[in-house]
């Protein structure tokens, strides 16, 4: 049977070895919800990127440009890190290139596995199906925030390893506290996220639906996949 574990933070990923794994990189608020939602609206390919200035270099190609620091959307780009600016064709068909304070650097240290796939909680069940098919030992890379733990990430790496329960053998404690925190706080997430560093501070910006979006489960069947050197 393979194996399902969890890594708090991209900061810890040096005491993993990702040669034949499967990693899912999440950022739950919101690089990662966003990035599915992208691709549920049509987006064509995605880029994350580490850097500003990279990305801004995107833009000769024709991509849209995308990029958020500190929760705020960087200025001199087309489009900000909230799933709702993806929406209404403004993606459709589009390459888009995005830099984030922690998502996309979830990612993008994630490049020695065999498979990256960006989860959230908009596409649950699509990631359970698919490590179910691929049968790798998984690793759920959760980005936290600069480098620190955080509840949303944990949260969705225990909804994750509840799907897969039975079908995944686990021996770590991360594991287990994470299914565990998601289990105790599953019956009213937006709630219990509510003391969370990041909800306080993505609060602070008003953008409450948002955070409600981000929560909902299963609300698409996209399955962003790494390849080389983007998301398609
Ligand atoms: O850190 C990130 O990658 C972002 O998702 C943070 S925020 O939700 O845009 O504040």
């Amino acid at each position: 049977m393979p194996s399902i574990d969890v890594c708090f933070s991209p900061e810890l990923l040096h005491l993993y070895d990702l040669k034949g794994k499967a990693v899912v990189a999440v950022d739950i608020l919101r690089a990662t919800s966003t990035m599915v939602t992208a691709f549920a609206e049509g987006a064509a390919t995605i880029y994350p990127v580490m850097d500003l200035e990279e990305c801004r270099n995107f833009a000769v190609n024709g991509c849209l440009t995308a990029a958020e620091r500190n929760g705020i959307k960087a200025e001199g780009f087309d489009l900000g890190n909230s799933p709702f600016g993806y929406m209404d064709g403004k993606v459709k068909g589009r390459e888009i290139a995005i830099t984030t304070t922690n998502g996309t650097r979830a990612i993008r240290m994630s490049e020695a596995a065999s498979e990256i796939v960006v989860g959230a909680f908009l596409n649950l069940q699509a990631v359970a199906d698919h490590l179910e098919s691929l049968g790798l030992d998984v690793l759920i890379v959760c980005a936290g925030w600069k480098g620190q733990f955080n509840l949303e990430d944990t949260l969705f790496a225990g909804a994750l390893v509840e799907r897969l329960q039975g079908k995944f053998s686990s021996e770590n404690d991360s594991t287990l506290a994470a299914l565990y925190l998601y289990q105790t706080a599953k019956a009213d997430l937006l709630n219990f996220l509510r003391q969370s560093s990041h909800v306080r501070r993505l609060e602070h910006l008003e953008i409450h639906k948002d955070i409600e979006f981000c929560l909902r489960h299963d609300a698409y069947t996209t399955l962003p996949v790494w390849r080389k050197d983007r998301l398609v």
